[in-house]
């Protein structure tokens, strides 16, 4: 039992309003007291955590300036060096106030997208301060409902004028900061912009500091739009984009559930941590969920505890799957490593293949043993191996 105890080195980390979430939803009301922030950091601090993020406003409430602002950030950092935990994101909240109801870096309006960068940029000077790494962009309200409203050419003009501004501002001010694109395909939206990995992908190609701009994909987002998530966040390694994540649960397309880490598709969870944990990926290990509305306090932290462990047990898991010898026979069996070679071999050019004589009916009555290698990994899973 103890063996899944988190410790700093696994790196979890955890967004203050997801704790502190207090689960009003689109039927009723809050069903929690609001958290204070600084007994979320030691609570979580506590448990074993490494970091929180945060949004602007989950620490300072919208529109609380001055001497007020100043306090609430110095307690804040009072809880940090009283419990060791770091701040490892920090992001901005442009989606809650009705002033972003069409957006903030894509509002039509455009005095709504002036105020919104500016409100990130102050949020960046408060990021660097903590020494945060990551900076997360989650545009939840970039987006439409209704046809003709967004004309969505002019829609990326702005949001790459709004990337490329604040990239400016970062390297101007040598800050060691990093963007992420959060990807996500509706909710609040009825249609958001950069739906998927795939289309934030493209969309940091356009940027003049590409470089700087990565990804943080969630597990939830990406299932909603029926998309296998570790095969997402494969193809963000292998662009080195993968600069954070946001680990939650999720069952299949539908409204963003933000369950658990584990809850949902735990055989997608299983090859999501198999992936982190052979793919190079070097971040935080990041829960972004939100605890059931039925849940008081000691719910919401049986959960923020159950997100660690569930990390912890698939990691263990996958570890086991990756050292079982049957495993690396259906690996061999299945060709996975064959297919690590280039197609041409060197020296060899496409005259070559064409020249070869290939027996079509031979190959294709090869069978891929592709289910054997699936049947280990769910014994694997449950726990009978
Ligand atoms: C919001 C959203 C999350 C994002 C957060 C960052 S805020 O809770 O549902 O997916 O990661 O802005
Ligand atoms: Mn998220
Ligand atoms: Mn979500």
């Amino acid at each position: 039992m103890t063996a899944y105890t988190p410790t700093k080195q696994d790196k979890f980390s955890f967004g203050l309003w997801t704790v502190g979430w207090t689960a009003q939803d689109v039927f009723g009301s809050s069903s929690r007291a609001p958290l204070d922030p600084v007994e979320a950091v030691h609570k979580l601090g506590e448990f074993g955590a490494y970091g929180v993020s945060f949004h602007d406003d989950d620490l300072v409430p919208f529109g609380t300036d001055g001497g007020e602002r100043d306090k609430l950030i110095a307690r804040f950092k009072e809880a940090l060096d009283a419990t060791g935990v770091v701040t490892s994101m920090v992001t901005t909240n442009l989606f809650g106030h009705p002033v972003f109801k069409d957006g903030g870096f894509t509002s039509n309006d455009r005095a709504v997208r002036r105020f919104a960068l500016a409100k990130v940029a102050r949020n960046i000077d408060l990021a660097a301060e903590l020494g945060a790494p990551v900076y997360v962009m989650w545009g939840g309200r970039e987006g439409a409902e209704s046809g003709g409203s967004k004309d969505v050419a002019a829609a990326l003009d702005r949001y790459k004028e709004a990337v490329d501004v604040l990239c400016a501002y970062v390297r101007e001010r040598g800050y060691n900061i990093r963007f992420a694109l959060e990807p996500k395909p509706n909710e609040p939206r009825g249609d958001i912009l950069l739906p998927t990995i795939g289309h934030a992908l493209a969309f940091i190609n356009s940027l003049e500091e590409p470089d700087r701009v990565g990804l943080n994909p969630e597990v939830g987002h990406e299932e909603m739009a029926g998309l296998n998530f570790a095969h997402g966040i494969a193809q963000a390694l292998w662009h080195k984009k993968l600069f954070h994540i946001d680990l939650n649960g999720q069952h299949g397309p539908r409204f963003d559930q933000d369950l658990r880490f584990g809850a949902g598709n735990l055989r997608g969870a299983f090859w999501t941590v198999d992936t982190l944990e052979t793919g190079g990926y070097e971040g935080v290990r990041h829960f972004d969920y939100k605890p059931p509305r039925t849940e008081d306090y000691d719910g919401v932290w049986e959960t923020a505890k159950a997100c660690m462990r569930n990390y912890l047990i698939l990691k263990e898991k996958a570890a086991a799957f990756r050292a079982d010898a049957e495993v690396h026979e259906a690996l061999a069996a299945a060709r996975v490593d064959e297919l690590r070679q280039p197609t041409l071999a060197a020296g060899e050019s496409l005259a070559d293949l064409r020249a070869e004589e290939y027996d079509v009916e031979a190959l294709a009555a090869r069978g891929a043993a592709f289910e054997r290698l699936d049947q280990l990994a769910m014994e694997h899973l449950l726990g009978v191996r």
